[in-house]
């Protein structure tokens, strides 16, 4: 099932590297990557890059600093000093083992978009080959157990359309939002292998804000009723939706804009159907955290194998 050429829609070249298809760039003597604190003149992009083969991408610095670790680890690569390559910057922190590159992105759409969008002109500034891209983060599970584990097969807006919607020029562009299928099915056989805990897919509603846009009751807002939510909540498992978070949409619409393939991999921390607050212990949060970092390095490692 390990396959190398995935066939996307693409401004890629046959030897895996891609082209931004922004004719603009052209006019630009040099590219400042600003909140990278990186630039495609002063820095060789791909000598320092070139080699990427996995994106992965996380809400927090420090998550992704563990990650680098545990994928250094996975994949026996011998890697001492993890050394944040966006410095100068400081929004964001990278972190490159052999041909992982683990970055944060914040939370919520502009956060990520914006460390998405440097990220894609980096890798295509690099030559980067077939890159693949992932999200591995933390939400709501809707009707199942806290500590599942959740790949999602379409991204949903916050009025229910699968589409990233931003304003341009004053008016709102859609862009589809849905994830690649052979993909998730390689990632769910990896996970399923994983007897600790379940894997499903399925949809992911991203949503604009983690309390009334997530139809909670424990904001400091909150103009529904309990029956309301709940009402919401199974319109949502209807609809196929496992889990909120705050990026799928634009994770995904982005991604595919740019001809990469990529996947949404997110734990659950509640199960939304009897809660709203986050409950578990600091302790057992960081092990369900862990849970998506497994299956990524675990497909990395195998797909590494081939490479
Ligand atoms: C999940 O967790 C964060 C909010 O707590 C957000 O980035 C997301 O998608
Ligand atoms: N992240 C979210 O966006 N929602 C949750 O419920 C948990 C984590």
């Amino acid at each position: 099932i390990w396959s190398k050429n995935f066939g996307t829609a693409s401004p890629k070249n046959a030897d895996g590297t891609f082209n931004l298809t922004n004719k603009h760039l052209a006019k630009l003597d040099v590219d400042i990557l600003y909140h990278l604190g990186l630039d495609n003149k002063n820095y060789d992009l791909p000598k320092m890059f070139g080699d990427v083969k996995f994106v992965c991408m996380g809400g927090t610095k420090y998550r992704m600093k563990e990650l680098a670790k545990y994928v250094a680890n996975t994949l026996n690569i011998d890697c001492k000093d993890f050394i944040n390559l966006t410095k100068h910057s400081h929004r964001y922190a990278m972190y490159k083992v052999g041909p992982v590159l683990c970055v944060n992105h914040g939370i919520g759409i502009p956060s990520m978009t914006i460390l998405l969008q440097e990220v894609i002109k980096l890798l295509s500034y690099a030559k980067a080959k077939d890159p693949l891209i992932f999200r591995l983060g933390t939400s709501g599970g809707l009707d199942i157990p806290p500590g599942s584990v959740v790949i999602s097969s379409f991204g949903l807006n916050g009025t229910l359309e699968k589409s990233y919607d931003i304003p341009v020029l004053g008016k709102m562009k859609k862009i589809p939002s849905f994830f690649d299928n052979r993909l998730n099915q390689e990632l769910l056989y990896v996970a399923s292998e994983e007897k600790s805990f379940s894997t499903f897919i399925g949809g992911t509603m991203a949503a604009d804000d983690f309390y009334r846009g997530q139809a909670r009751l424990d904001g400091p807002f909150c103009d529904y009723t309990e029956e309301d939510k709940l009402s919401f909540i199974n319109t949502l498992l209807q609809m196929g939706v496992k889990n909120i978070e705050m990026e799928a949409t634009a994770f995904s619409a982005m991604t595919r804009e740019a001809g990469l393939r990529s996947a949404v991999v997110c734990v659950t921390f509640v199960n939304r159907l009897e809660g709203d607050q986050v409950t578990p212990t600091k302790a057992q949060l960081l092990e369900w955290q862990e849970r998506p970092m497994l299956v990524i390095a675990k497909y990395i490692s195998k797909y590494y194998e081939r490479l």
